[in-house]
């Protein structure tokens, strides 16, 4: 259902990421041409859509993402993701228990972010799809995100859970996602890299880990 590959260049923003010359779905198109391999909405933080507002947007997103047949993952909101038919969610470990996310969503990939031995074994156990590990660096895309753990518990995981489907997320560039992917993360998730790039096919390129 979800294949580690399609981790490989994980696209998460929301619209209040996109502050620059281009609309959100413009930044979204774009960074689909460019060849990101899966997309999450995240809509969080001042300003962010509600509603029918946060519906609508939504559906476009989606309607993109079908056109490049690239998953389309909602952040948090089951009940969002039940309406429209997404092909996943993702939840933290203050959202919805695994339990009932798959209860409610049991054809959807579902992702759990860990930070500790015992989430990781919970989210596996439980019948997670993948796991979101982070933040390896510091990071100003996220008000309550924890402090940056580096590569450490990462390396860990990927040593202790074989093939199982890691992506990484926090403050990851063109710059040090080789380092990410060479720590085990079969993926690399970013906002402001892409969000904030005037070339996304060559930053897509980096984040793959391939030369610019
Ligand atoms: N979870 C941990 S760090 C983070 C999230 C959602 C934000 C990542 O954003 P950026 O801009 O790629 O550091
Ligand atoms: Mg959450």
């Amino acid at each position: 259902m979800l294949k580690a590959e399609q981790l490989a260049v994980y696209f998460v923003m929301g619209s209040i990421n996109c502050k620059g010359m281009q609309t959100p779905l413009q930044v979204l198109e774009d960074a689909l041409q460019a060849g990101i391999t899966i997309f999450q909405l995240r809509e969080k933080g001042k300003g962010a859509l509600q509603g029918a507002e946060l519906e609508q947007f939504a559906r476009q997103c989606q309607s993109l993402c079908r056109q490049y047949s690239v998953p389309f993952i909602v952040n948090d909101d089951i009940d969002l993701a039940l309406k429209l038919g997404a092909d996943g969610v993702h939840v933290g470990q203050e959202d919805e228990a695994l339990l009932e996310v798959k209860q409610k969503l049991p054809h959807a990939i579902i992702g759990v972010s860990v930070h500790t031995e015992q989430e990781m074994q919970q989210a596996v156990a439980g019948g997670a799809n993948y796991v979101g590990i982070g933040p390896i660096y510091a990071t100003s895309s996220k008000e309550d995100a924890r402090p940056a753990a580096g590569v450490g518990f990462l390396q860990s995981m990927r040593q202790q859970y074989g093939n199982f489907p890691i992506v990484a997320i926090g403050g990851i560039t063109g710059e040090n996602a080789a380092i990410v992917k060479q720590a085990g993360a079969d993926g690399v998730a970013v906002i402001s890299e892409l969000c904030q790039s005037n070339d996304r096919k060559r930053t897509v390129r980096l984040l793959c880990g391939a030369e610019g």
